[in-house]
């Protein structure tokens, strides 16, 4: 049980007692072109939070950030948490008319960005707009760190409560409009101890390196506040981040723990670019987004020297909440509750279902969001007592470990019987042929629904009937019959949420267009 102070400001856990124990000289960040110890973080900081003040910012006001994965990322986020004001991190990749809907949606009065996405941030303001500052990031003339030069570089946190609104996500889901997930100042203390330290064993002497943005939650926790937590060093880049780059990145920083999507995962094994000479430090490589393909573990570990442990989280949840760990490790499972977090799997009556049979994935925890903003119809379906219905499938085994089985709504049904696509996505890429592959439900002639796969191959060129045939015989033996694609279409990428998660109903829908 987590225990909290009666008056908590997570600034003072994650960014002032670095200096309190003596960790000011420590490098905190790492970046191809600065090194940032932490007595220079909690400056920033501090001045960032001042010069947010004096443009006139209250507690409980909101600041948008489309912000790159650089320092200054670091220096709005908690130069926000310090003086009460509610950051709210944007995935940098939307377009101008998903800011528009959030710059309403939020109510933000200032929007901070990255001078590399100038141009979307200039389109969703053009007409009138209820923001009263737009203010780039750092770099340029009117910039906020051109404000907060000026500064104090000192700051008091302001006082909150372990359970006060701390910073909000917006959630893309795999579906609909972006959510605002509100998030309180100790559900990051939560995942920081419980999944960071309690399954990774993150301490002082790691360095971090997560391939997902700091913008999403499973990139604020490997690259911001796991680090934090521990006192740790977080190595960030803001280019994209092909094979090349991280070849580069682990050559110079040697990281410790690694966090990646399968995808990436699989881009960069098949680029054949990070050598075992790379990862000789690497001692935790993390994956989440997707459920693991267990021949992608087996090609990881001919190269690395620790293995991928594969789990689950949320933006909703903040992190990882199921979770395989370095000792224990299910092939093609998620792995076991973190402990701190409870599950429960349910049908379609909520009664709770017996092992080894799929339903929905209910969680509760210290760290899962107690509401959405400016939702409280999406609150009540989706929060009930604490239960966060999670919209996945999985089912459970006797020994308590945990299956992906898709979304909800991705099941299907073949000849009566409930068909998980995962598990024909992961008899595909068993095929040396395929790189990534996605399966969805079709009606056939006769109007019964029949698995439709769509594969990605790691040569295009071999696309054709010939190949086709060969995947249809490998499913044929691999899975009961019945399951075996009846259609394959091969393509060149799949529709992927930006953590990485395949959308199927993409597919389902571009299927009957
Ligand atoms: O599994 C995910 O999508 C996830 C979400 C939030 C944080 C971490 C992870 C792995």
């Amino acid at each position: 049980e987590l225990q909290f102070p009666h008056t908590f400001n997570v600034a003072s856990a994650l960014i002032d007692r670095h200096l309190d124990e003596g960790r000011g000289k420590k490098t905190a960040i790492l970046t191809v072109d600065e090194t940032v110890n932490y007595e220079t973080l909690v400056t920033n900081v501090n001045r960032y939070g001042n010069a947010l003040k004096k443009i006139g910012l209250l507690a409980g006001d909101r600041v948008l950030m489309v912000i790159k994965d650089a320092p200054e990322f670091y220096y709005v986020f908690w130069g926000c948490i310090k003086t009460g004001i509610i950051p709210v991190p944007l995935n940098t990749m939307l377009t101008s008319e998903d800011y528009k809907f959030i710059i309403a949606d939020s109510g933000a009065n200032v929007l901070v960005y990255s001078e590399e996405f100038k141009d979307q941030i200039t389109a969703a303001i053009m007409a009138e707009t209820p923001l009263q500052h737009v203010l780039p990031a750092r770099h340029v003339a009117g910039s906020l760190a051109e404000l907060a030069r000026d500064e104090s570089p000192t700051l008091a946190a302001s006082p909150a409560a372990a359970d006060d609104d701390c910073f909000w996500l917006y959630s893309s889901g795999t579906t609909g409009r972006p959510k605002g997930v509100v998030h309180a100042h100790r559900d990051i203390v939560a995942t920081s101890q419980l999944y960071n330290v309690g399954i990774l064993g993150g301490n002082v002497s790691d360095i971090y390196y997560s391939i997902p943005r700091l913008f999403f939650a499973y990139g604020l926790g490997c690259g911001m506040t796991f680090p934090l937590w521990v006192g740790g060093t977080a190595v960030l880049d803001a280019r994209r981040p092909l094979p090349p780059i991280t070849a580069e990145l682990f050559a110079r920083f040697k990281p410790t723990i690694f966090a990646a999507v399968p995808t990436y995962f699989s881009a960069l094994l098949a680029s054949s670019l990070l050598k075992s000479e790379h990862v000789v430090t690497l001692r935790r490589c993390v994956s989440g987004g997707e459920a693991l393909p267990e021949e992608l573990q087996r090609r990881w570990r001919q190269i690395a020297p620790a293995p991928i442990t594969d789990g689950i989280g949320s933006t909703e949840a903040l992190h990882i909440y199921i979770s395989n760990t370095i000792d224990d490790i299910r092939p093609n499972s998620s792995g076991r509750a973190v402990p701190g977090y409870q599950l429960r799997i349910i049908d379609e009556n909520g009664d709770a279902i017996l092992d080894d049979s799929p339903g929905r994935l209910l969680v509760k925890g210290p760290s899962v969001t107690r509401r959405y903003w400016n939702n409280p119809a999406k609150t009540a379906s989706s929060i009930v007592d604490g239960w966060l219905d999670t919209g996945d499938t999985y089912y459970r085994d006797s020994d308590g470990y945990y299956y992906y089985c898709g979304r909800n709504d991705d099941m299907l049904k073949v000849g009566g019987i409930w068909v998980s696509p995962f598990e024909i996505e992961a008899a595909l890429i068993s095929h040396p042929d395929v790189l990534e592959a996605a399966v969805t439900g079709r009606a056939d002639d006769a109007g019964l629904i029949k698995p439709e796969a769509w594969i990605v191959l790691k040569i295009a060129a071999y696309a054709g009937e010939l190949l086709a045939e060969d995947i249809r015989t490998l499913c044929k033996t691999a899975l009961a019959p019945y399951k075996y694609p009846r259609w394959i279409h091969f393509v060149d990428e799949l529709p992927k949420t930006a953590t990485g998660k395949i959308q199927r109903f993409k597919l389902r829908n571009a299927a009957h267009d």
